[in-house]
């Protein structure tokens, strides 16, 4: 598994630019190189400029760095721990975002932890939209070695989902984890066949799904917000999970969740393999940023 600290190694190597190895002497912080920095990460303007007032008007004896990291912190706020619940039989996980963002990878991985806490998740391909949609998954869940139930390519994703469902209660599998097809936000037929999905889960099992989980690219920085609002316009989403944090030099985006979407941040993917993905924790992604 990779590690916050190598994950975050492209915005840490920044930040670490601006904090000398003394760091905690304003006149060691060039105050206008951070504001440059966090504003190239995708650190929302609006906190940035926040940074920049307490970081200039805070006692010189203070800590720059703390100061930082405890400004950083508030904004994630509390952590949302998820742990699978038992309340429902079976637990119905929707996964949805755009094209390429992490979603079936995110599915396996997903299918692995809950296998970890003895659960007998089920893998559910609903993208009948691409030839290899169903069956990327159908392979994975070979690897986690759990149960599967999809679509040929064409077949309507409502109806996997429902049939899904309906295998899941047959078997005894418990979660269920709904992987959809990529979709732009801007395309309406496309997303019209969310809540459609979402109708027929629920007449099958009523309150599924029981979350709905929207999975963005952290390399796409402040664009994935907006993804995320009018996905959220569509079906109500309850949660995130953030992929490629790895890779990315604009995680400072995530600053902006809670403010702008007010959901909370439940996992992230630091890796491609089935392990690589971790519940975020606020205080290790903004130590992360900072560490040597
Ligand atoms: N580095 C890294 N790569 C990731 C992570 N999550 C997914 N990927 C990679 O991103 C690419 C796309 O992943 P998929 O899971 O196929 O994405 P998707 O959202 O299902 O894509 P579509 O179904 O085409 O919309 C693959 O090459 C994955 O290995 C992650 O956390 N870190
Ligand atoms: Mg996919």
């Amino acid at each position: 598994m990779v590690a916050w600290a190598t994950a975050l190694s492209k915005t840490r190597n920044l930040i670490k630019q601006v904090f000398s190895p003394s760091a905690g002497d304003v006149d060691e912080l060039n105050v206008e190189d951070l504001e440059e920095i966090l504003l190239r990460s995708d650190v929302p303007a609006r906190l940035v400029m926040e940074i920049v007032e307490q970081l200039e008007s805070a006692p010189r004896k203070l800590s720059r760095k703390n100061l930082l990291r405890d400004l950083l912190l508030k904004e994630l706020g509390e952590p949302a721990s998820f742990t699978w619940t038992s309340a429902h039989k079976p637990f119905v996980i929707l996964l949805l975002g755009v094209n390429g963002s992490g979603k079936t990878t995110t599915a396996a991985k997903l299918a692995r932890l809950a296998k970890g806490q003895g659960r007998k998740p089920m893998l559910c391909g609903s993208d009948t939209f691409r030839a290899a949609g169903s069956s990327q998954l159908k392979l994975w869940s070979e690897k986690v070695g759990c149960d599967f139930t999809g679509g040929e390519m064409g077949a309507d994703a409502a109806g996997v989902a429902y049939n899904a469902i309906d295998a899941a209660i047959a078997k005894g599998c418990d979660p269920v984890i709904v992987d959809s097809a990529g979709r732009m936000h801007t395309k309406t037929p496309l997303m019209d066949e969310l809540p459609k999905m979402c109708r027929s889960m629920n007449k099958r099992l009523a309150g599924a799904p029981h979350a709905v989980w929207m999975v963005l690219d952290a390399s796409l920085g402040q664009n994935a917000i907006i993804q995320a609002k009018q996905f959220n316009a569509v079906v109500p989403i309850t949660g995130i999970v953030i992929t490629k944090l790895d890779g990315s030099s604009k995680a400072g985006f995530l600053f902006s969740v809670r403010s702008e979407l007010n959901v909370p941040i439940l996992f992230t993917g630091l890796g491609e393999g089935e392990d690589d993905l971790v519940p975020f924790n606020p205080e290790e992604f903004v130590d992360a940023l900072f560490g040597d």
